[in-house]
């Protein structure tokens, strides 16, 4: 039975309010406080110095508020004493799980990784989840070997196959769908090690007739349609990058490898130029990227596509739309009056563009000039100006892209699903962008930070459920901890009818409305809410979880609204010539259907969900589908911005850390008692500190012996059916004494006295 002090519920509460300091409060230090205990036993340290930088010292002497401590480098700095942490013992040095540590402090934690990523081992645990510091070289951690070595549990060190690996077996035994959560920030390996699972779970599953390589090649297929090269990455997922680039990155792979590597026969029907003729390619002075062969590229994914079965037929289907893509970006407009209306200039980008899509020359110049408007009964044309026929052709560029990428992904799904014998469950994996914090921030961070914002609930309430469940399976009475829900800052994004998302869209539909009208808006009716602020020029700022982050209105209603008129759809319904167009729109109708009818409203044909309303609608899918799963999570960390082997920034190390929640679940453990042992192996390691006649108990009621005679404050730990459970930083102290002892520095029966005193 849990051995229980009276007053133990109490105390618990109250501590786990306020987590115990990571200091040791072992009876040895009594007539001093933590860190003369540190001083006294000469233990390290960690000391933050001027720059912020946390060293690894030892302390030497102290006065008043300041220490001296000599470091590492063999210098000694002075410094105040709060900006001195303990340091782990050093039997802790490079744990495979964070949470093994004594103390749980940020330089601690830092230290850990950066010693395991020194020696080349990339994967460490906190707890449930798995960390992977992106080693930006290739290291032999992968391939059959490893893949045998832990499907047969000859290797339990933390790898992403181990990750894989109990999905895959929970799956099996338990009969649950599982899902596999990759997180991190732009090049931080979310999607290599995406691949790395998906290969270990092929290899798994294999045997079962192609399926393996048909599954590592959809990946092949999705990269070309959906990476592109970025500033920070070379092969990063993005969307919405089909019309505009900054300088140095280019669009999606998959337009390269079409235009360097397209057989002629091709080229002629799809009347392909060059990547460097394309306005939609060559606006950002970025063609190429470093050591990537785009035609060997293309050949590959032809390949591929041959592997997950999509006849040729839809395979030329396929290009014929890309081609289209990039022959609508060269249209151009000539501005024919003062108000800036504008006419379609008649050359050969509309009549490749029109042809590639399948419709008339003069229906796609009318549709990109003009807008119907309804005037009593009468439908009266109007035309557009040059801003609103470039924001026509690109939305309809865009429009093209996205369906045909969903429509692909329908395809191979579909075709991997044929034939196959269906378990019915499945493994999802999910390589979700992470949160992201600049100097400028618009409408793309927000809405990544707020699909972090739902997935960090999930994975907090996840885990709570995790350490909860132990502690009660193994007879703890734990009363609930407080943790720091992001609930509020939900409430903020998707309350309706007053959260940000409902005021951006009715703002978006609003004719006259600026982006300063936008911010008073935000300002009147958010103020209250703790997470929100109103800041200067129209900006805001959102306190997120992972930190705040200051948001710019400039753009927010445009992209917010993204329209694509009725005379675009009715054009591309129109297309009996090709039947991805009409597939396209189609689907577009549908979906509108769906969405007026469950808002009950009536809504004008073809007017689109608001960007941010259809974002919000996928991610309450996702989650969704994800609770429905028992997820596994990895948090991918870039240890340098330039992508070089090696290199081990700290601060954006520690940064990452944040934002991703690693230092959460750290806290969490902290809070609670991170630290486990089985009565068994306690009394192993610390039974012969007990005078003889308690050894021969069994191992619960002598841990409790030892634990009393030590005289360990009883709020520092608890006793379970099976194991110990102690509070960050105790199990420190008691190997300390423990050392002391076996060294002759401390003698049994003195050790006894001080300890009972
Ligand atoms: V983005 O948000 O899509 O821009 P990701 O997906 O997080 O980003 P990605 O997986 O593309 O990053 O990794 C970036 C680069 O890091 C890869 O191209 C590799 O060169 C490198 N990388 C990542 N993981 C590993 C690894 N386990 N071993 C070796 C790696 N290199
Ligand atoms: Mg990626």
């Amino acid at each position: 039975m849990g051995h229980k002090p009276k007053s133990e519920e109490k105390d618990t509460a109250k501590l786990a309010n306020s987590p115990p300091a990571a200091v040791p409060r072992f009876r040895v230090s009594q007539g001093g406080d933590n860190l003369e205990y540190f001083i006294k036993k000469k233990l390290s340290v960690w000391c933050r110095l001027h720059n912020g930088v946390w060293e690894s010292g030892q302390i030497q002497s102290t006065s008043g508020e300041k220490a001296s401590v000599l470091l590492s480098d063999g210098s000694v700095v002075t410094v105040p004493t709060q900006e001195l942490l303990p340091a782990n013992p050093d039997i802790l040095e490079g744990v495979d799980d964070l949470i093994q540590l004594s103390y749980l402090n940020e330089p601690s934690v830092l230290h850990n990784l950066h010693y395991r990523f020194s020696q080349d081992i990339l994967y460490s645990k906190a707890g449930p989840v798995l960390v992977a510091v992106n080693p930006f070289k290739d290291i032999q951690l992968y391939g059959d070997d490893f893949i045998t070595a832990y499907r047969q549990n000859l290797l339990d060190s933390p790898h992403v196959y181990a990750v894989a690996d109990a999905a895959y077996n929970e799956m099996m035994t338990d009969g649950i769908n599982q899902s596999i959560i990759i997180s991190g920030e732009s090049g931080a390996g979310k999607t290599e090690t995406a691949k790395i699972a998906m290969q270990y779970l092929a290899a798994v599953v294999g045997g079962s007739g192609g399926i393996e390589s048909q599954v590592l090649e959809t990946s092949c297929i999705l990269e070309a349609f959906g990476n592109a090269k970025t500033a920070r990455n070379d092969n990063s997922s993005r969307f919405s990058r089909v019309v505009q680039l900054a300088k140095g990155e280019r669009s999606y792979h998959i337009f390269y490898q079409l235009c360097a590597g397209a057989p002629s026969g091709l080229r002629g029907r799809l009347r392909l130029k060059r990547a460097c003729d394309y306005t939609y390619l060559n606006q950002s002075d970025c063609l190429v990227i470093h050591d990537v062969d785009d035609a060997h590229k293309f050949h590959m994914l032809m390949g591929a596509l041959d592997t997950v079965r999509i006849c040729r037929h839809d395979q030329e289907q396929v290009f014929e739309m890309l081609a289209a893509v990039l022959w609508l970006g060269n249209i151009s407009f000539r501005v024919i009056d003062h108000e800036n209306h504008i006419d379609v200039v008649a050359d050969e980008a509309v009549s490749n563009a029109a042809c590639l899509i399948g419709c008339g020359i003069q229906d796609l110049i009318l549709a990109l000039s003009t807008h119907s408007i309804q005037a009593g009964k009468e439908k009266v044309a109007k035309r557009l100006t040059l801003r609103q026929a470039i924001d026509t052709r690109d939305s309809l560029a865009k429009f093209i892209y996205g369906s045909l990428f969903d429509w692909l992904v329908e395809k191979i799904n579909l075709s991997l699903a044929t034939g196959k014998q269906h378990t019915g469950r499945s493994i999802s994996i999910l390589d979700i962008y992470g949160f992201e914090s600049f100097k400028r921030n618009s409408f793309e961070q927000f809405c990544i930070n707020y699909a972090n914002e739902r997935l960090q609930q999930h994975f907090n309430r996840h885990l709570f459920k995790l350490a909860q469940e132990e502690y009660e399976l193994d007879g703890i009475d734990w009363t609930k901890i407080d943790f720091e829900d992001n609930q509020d800052c939900l409430d903020l994004i998707e309350k309706k009818p007053l959260g940000l998302i409902s005021l951006l869209d009715e703002e978006s539909k609003f004719p006259k409305a600026t982006h300063l009208t936008f911010a008073m808006k935000l300002k009147q009716h958010l103020k209250a809410n703790r997470c929100f602020k109103g800041e200067r020029g129209g900006a805001f700022s959102i306190r997120h979880y992972a930190g705040e982050v200051l948001y710019e209105t400039g753009e927010f209603l445009e992209k917010n609204r993204d329209a694509l008129h009725s005379e675009i759809v009715q054009l591309l319904s129109s297309c009996t010539a090709c039947q991805l167009p009409q597939w396209f729109a189609s689907v577009l109708e549908q979906s509108e259907k769906l969405a007026s009818s469950s808002f009950q409203l009536r809504r004008p044909a073809y007017q689109k969900q608001s960007v941010s309303t259809k974002f919000k609608g996928q991610l309450f899918k996702l989650m969704q589908q994800l609770e429905g799963t028992t997820p596994h999570f990895i948090r991918c960390i870039k240890p340098n911005n330039k992508q070089i082997p090696g290199a081990f920034e700290k601060d954006l190390v520690l940064e990452q850390l944040r934002a991703c929640g690693v230092l959460e679940v750290v806290r969490i453990s902290r809070s609670g008692y991170p630290t486990r042992m089985t009565h068994q192996e306690f009394t192993r390691r610390y039974g012969f500190l007990l005078p003889e006649n308690n050894a021969c108990q069994d191992p619960l009621s002598m841990s409790v012996a030892i634990l009393q005679q030590f005289g360990i404050l009883p709020e520092m730990y608890q006793v379970g059916y099976k194991k110990l459970y102690f509070r960050a930083g105790q199990i420190g102290s008691l190997e300390d004494v423990r050392k002391q002892v076996l060294q002759g520095t401390l003698e049994l029966q003195k050790c006894f006295r001080g300890h009972r005193a």
